[in-house]
């Protein structure tokens, strides 16, 4: 298996390319990583799996290998058949894991789906460009007191990949999310747009420098910041739901306060806190949440195989270093 940086045997049984992406990747073609936390904690069993596959097709329609990555029994794998896709989806023993609980999942020959932060690494690891979720994760309400802040942000720091998401889960603290990943130098390019999306709706009502209205145009800055040695540091592109897709605003205010106010009175904290908030939203917007959730992945899944093509037909015929 092609898995760069990867020497010893020991490792390459740690982590498993699946043979169709490592084909892909080694023939220079498009490749996008897709996150299982969604799929395992993020979403409501059993549409979680329809889903999950509907992602991947996304991709695909766009012209790249969707390589949807969890770990597995003990093997972290970047690209899922269907019985472990399934497995992610539907086995109670999925933990959620970050980078730092990768190693004692496969230490201990465990099951994780990973997030934002834990497909970063092993996507980068594995040699791929582009990434499509929904909203990364960030600073919570209440940080001040909770220092509750996402490891999405920190990973992106130092992890070279591209994400595709629909901003930050408007759960969080949007302007203090944006403050730190100018301060970790994490840029974020508004697709068509200036405002900085709101995850569930289209614009969270604060601005961004910087916008790019094409694939084309994202994987220009991509290769402009490959050239100047920033790739190991992460890009994200921000990309709004259309206004007409987007969960109505005053159902979105009411719900998120009645959830943050339940979050309290049950006192959860830590890794349980986002999954919580995304299951109060989605049991009580009739379902209004959880549409406009799938709306957006598989908008951000197809963006991003149509940005990683780009970037394939730019390298063909080039010059590998
Ligand atoms: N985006 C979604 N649904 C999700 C997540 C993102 O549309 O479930 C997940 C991602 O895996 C992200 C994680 O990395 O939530 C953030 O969790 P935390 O706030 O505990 O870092
Ligand atoms: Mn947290």
């Amino acid at each position: 298996m092609d898995v760069r940086g990867l020497t010893h045997s020991s490792d390459a049984s740690a982590l498993e390319v699946a043979p169709q992406v490592a084909q892909a990747l080694a023939g220079g073609a498009a490749v996008v990583a897709l996150e299982s936390t969604i799929i395992s904690h993020g979403l409501p069993r059993p549409d979680n799996l329809r889903i999950a596959r509907e992602i991947e097709e996304a991709v695909r329609a766009a012209g790249a290998v969707p390589a949807t990555i969890a770990v597995v029994d003990g093997v972290a794998r970047v690209g899922l058949d269907e019985a472990a896709l399934t497995a992610i989806a539907e086995r109670d023993d999925v933990a959620k894991a970050s980078v730092r609980d990768l190693g004692f999942v496969v230490a201990r020959g465990g099951s994780a789906a990973t997030t934002v932060a834990a497909t970063a690494h092993l996507a980068e690891r594995a040699g791929i460009r582009l990434f499509a979720t929904g909203g990364l994760g960030g600073v919570h309400r209440g940080a001040r007191e909770s220092w509750d802040e996402s490891a999405d942000l920190v990973a992106l720091a130092r992890t070279g990949i591209t994400v595709v998401c629909s901003g930050v889960k408007s759960i969080l603290d949007v302007p203090a999310t944006l403050e730190r990943l100018e301060s970790l130098n994490v840029p974020v390019v508004g697709y068509g747009t200036n405002a900085f999306p709101g995850f569930y709706i289209s614009d969270s009502g604060h601005r961004i420098d910087w916008r790019a209205d094409s694939p084309a145009e994202v994987a220009a800055v991509i290769r402009a910041r490959d050239a100047l040695g920033l790739s190991h540091q992460g890009l994200v592109v921000a990309n709004p739901l259309p206004e007409d897709e987007q969960l109505d605003a005053e159902l979105h205010e009411r719900v998120l306060e009645e959830a943050l106010e339940q979050l309290d009175a049950h006192g959860v904290t830590g890794k349980a806190v986002t999954p919580f908030l995304l299951d109060f939203f989605h049991r009580h917007t009739a379902g209004e949440s959880l549409r406009a959730n799938v709306r957006l992945v598989l908008r951000n899944a197809a963006l991003a195989g149509q940005i990683a093509a780009e970037l394939a037909r730019g390298a063909t015929g080039a010059d590998p270093e």
